[in-house]
């Protein structure tokens, strides 16, 4: 998808999902940075693991309003229940976080292996976490509890040698008159952006970058109202204040310091350059007592892993209560990442992304003269296959403990016998070489083999031809639950076709699944699938429409065997069968080795 798209589809899609509109078209999660590259990144490249921390008046409110529970992004309570901003403002009065402590946050974030931290200094609620001469509306003065938590938090967190980092919401507030997004309680046409970040959001990014100490990011969230030169003054006058602070690419408008890409998505392919994924720890950024979806020290450290393997950063977040209090699992699963992060950090800090594209047992890390094998998925025989392995190797070793590990070589792939007691999270084995090995992204061949039980051809390693075409597509579980799945698109009329080609290790039979998503209108057309000069029909199924507000649901749909008479390299085709609507929104091939 080219920027211009995703710049369309990004607007619609918050107008749809958060029924607010804009006077000007512009990316609301502005992915593009500076091109050319700031030498301050270089702490934020090594880092890999930051903490985002969002705390506000809605952290009271748990996702609960007038007895009602909300589900999804709980920051967005007062949009959501639509809440005049008088009847909001007085929720203020009851905040009184005495349980934050910001030592205890801090020994947190360095227990979990975290190297930056970013909090929430005003969200769109346009209520100040911090001590603001600017607007009453902040937790000094408005709130019994009188104190400002961002300094103490500043303060421990640079005292253990994380960098901070301040949020800001630059556009969006619901509490002003003239800020942007709140059409409920103030008229579109009477808004005056302009004056908004005259006398609020400029004011207080001020006081935020000069009383706060030298702060690593400025993590501005959800460009609007300010045109190309507005933003650039706006940059300018910022970065007069803090030279060396590194602006998300949020800020609009290109004009940020790295990229921060979608909210919970991570590029398919690596990426160069400074550059951020973000993920909430459950389903919402700000606290909801009723949800309990929390990610595993598992799912944590395959995505810190995944993210590394693509080369930037994850941020995940946190949602402390309304008394200041971190949610008991993300304490406990944050505190298990960290334990993983001391023995196997080696191959995450510092890092950058692998040469060797993500195989069924995991993903690959790298630092000059060494590569990292992250085992996510052990094979059943206990050997990683490494493919496209053509430089001379000097030692093969499992990181935590140095033990060394049995490896050969044959027809240019690398065999590892995997240590005999594996991580349960994430086995890492490190490869010392020489020379300089091939780049597998260039002739990404996914593997096959009976080894795994599901075995994944995924659509960006495939080609497409006619009018098919790979394309991201965006959808939200809960309200502001993002979700990002490349698919194939397009497929209508018989040239619409897609390819996978892939190596399969040993002969055998193979059941073929399609993993796809298709509204009822276009189910029970016939589609194709060819596999050795062979075509195996099938019927499309109904599963659901796609509405970027809405799940986007996907089923795996067992359409034949294959029989494979020998290990080597084949393809599997699909196209529609005659000329109809689009035969279906396609996300990966999955074969199973019959047993
Ligand atoms: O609307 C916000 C949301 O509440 C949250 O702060 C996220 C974090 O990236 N940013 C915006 C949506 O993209």
């Amino acid at each position: 998808m080219n920027h211009h798209k995703k710049i369309v589809i990004c607007s619609f899609l918050y107008f749809l999902t958060f029924g607010f509109s804009f006077a000007q078209d512009i990316d609301r999660w502005d992915k593009e940075a500076n091109e050319k590259e700031n030498p301050n990144t270089l702490w934020f490249k090594n880092a890999k693991f930051g903490m985002f921390i969002h705390w506000g008046l809605y952290s009271k409110l748990a996702g609960v309003w007038k007895d009602k529970d909300y589900y999804g992004s709980g920051e967005w309570l007062m949009n959501q229940a639509k809440i005049p901003a008088s009847e909001y403002a007085k929720i203020a009065s009851d905040f009184n976080p005495i349980k934050f402590n910001a030592q205890e946050w801090a020994d947190l974030a360095k227990d979990a292996g975290i190297r930056y931290m970013v909090i929430t200094a005003k969200h769109h609620e346009g209520f100040a976490m911090y001590d603001s001469k600017v607007s009453d509306f902040n937790i000094v003065k408005a709130s019994p509890y009188g104190k400002d938590p961002m300094k103490a938090l500043a303060d421990a967190t640079r005292k253990r040698g994380i960098q901070f980092g301040f949020y800001y919401s630059q556009f969006l507030d619901w509490h002003e008159p003239n800020g942007g997004g709140n059409k409920w309680d103030f008229k579109e046409a009477d808004k005056d952006y302009l004056k908004y970040y005259k006398e609020k959001s400029i004011p207080q990014l001020k006081e935020l970058l000069t009383n706060y100490g030298n702060l690593g990011i400025v993590w501005f969230d959800m460009p609007g109202g300010l045109n190309k030169q507005q933003t650039q003054e706006l940059v300018d006058e910022m970065h007069a204040l803090q030279p060396k602070s590194l602006f998300s690419s949020r800020v609009g408008q290109g004009l940020g310091d790295y990229r921060t890409f979608g909210d919970s998505e991570v590029p398919a392919t690596p990426i160069k350059g400074a550059w951020e994924s973000i993920y909430t720890h459950n389903d919402s950024w700000g606290y909801i007592s009723h949800d309990m979806n929390f990610k595993s020290p598992e799912e944590i450290i395959h995505l810190l892993a995944n993210v590394a393997s693509k080369g930037g950063n994850l941020m995940l977040n946190v949602g402390p209560d309304g008394e200041g209090k971190i949610p008991y699992y993300s304490e406990k699963f944050l505190r298990a990442t960290g334990l993983w992060l001391k023995a196997n950090g080696e191959s995450i800090y510092e890092s950058t992304y692998g040469l060797i594209p993500a195989q069924p047992w995991g993903v690959t890390t790298s630092k000059p003269g060494k590569l990292f094998l992250h085992v996510l998925n052990p094979p059943k025989n206990g050997k990683i296959v490494v493919p496209g392995v053509n430089s001379s190797i000097t030692k093969v070793y499992r990181l935590t403990d140095k033990t060394t590990l049995k490896y050969s070589i044959k027809d240019q792939s690398l065999i590892v016998d995997m240590p005999l007691s594996a991580d349960p999270h994430n086995t890492v084995i490190a490869i010392n070489y020489t020379g300089t090995l091939n780049d597998g992204y260039l002739n990404n061949i996914p593997t096959v083999s009976p080894q795994y039980d599901t075995n994944m051809l995924e659509v960006v390693n495939a080609k497409t031809s006619g009018a098919a075409k790979l394309e991201t597509l965006t959808y939200s579980h809960y309200f502001g639950d993002w979700k990002h799945t490349p698919c194939i698109l397009n497929m209508v009329k018989p040239d619409d076709q897609v390819e996978f080609k892939f190596n399969i290790t040993a002969p055998g039979d193979y059941k073929v699944l399609l993993e796809y998503s298709c509204p009822e209108e276009h189910a029970k057309q016939e589609g194709i699938m060819e596999f050795q000069g062979k075509a195996y029909k099938f019927q499309t199924l109904r599963t659901s429409e796609f509405n970027s507000g809405k799940p986007l649901l996907f089923i795996k749909h067992p359409v034949a065997i294959i029989s494979v008479p020998k290990a080597g390299l084949y393809t599997i085709k699909l196209r529609p069968e005659t000329n109809k609507k689009e035969l279906f929104k396609l996300k990966s091939i999955i074969l199973h080795p019959v047993l």
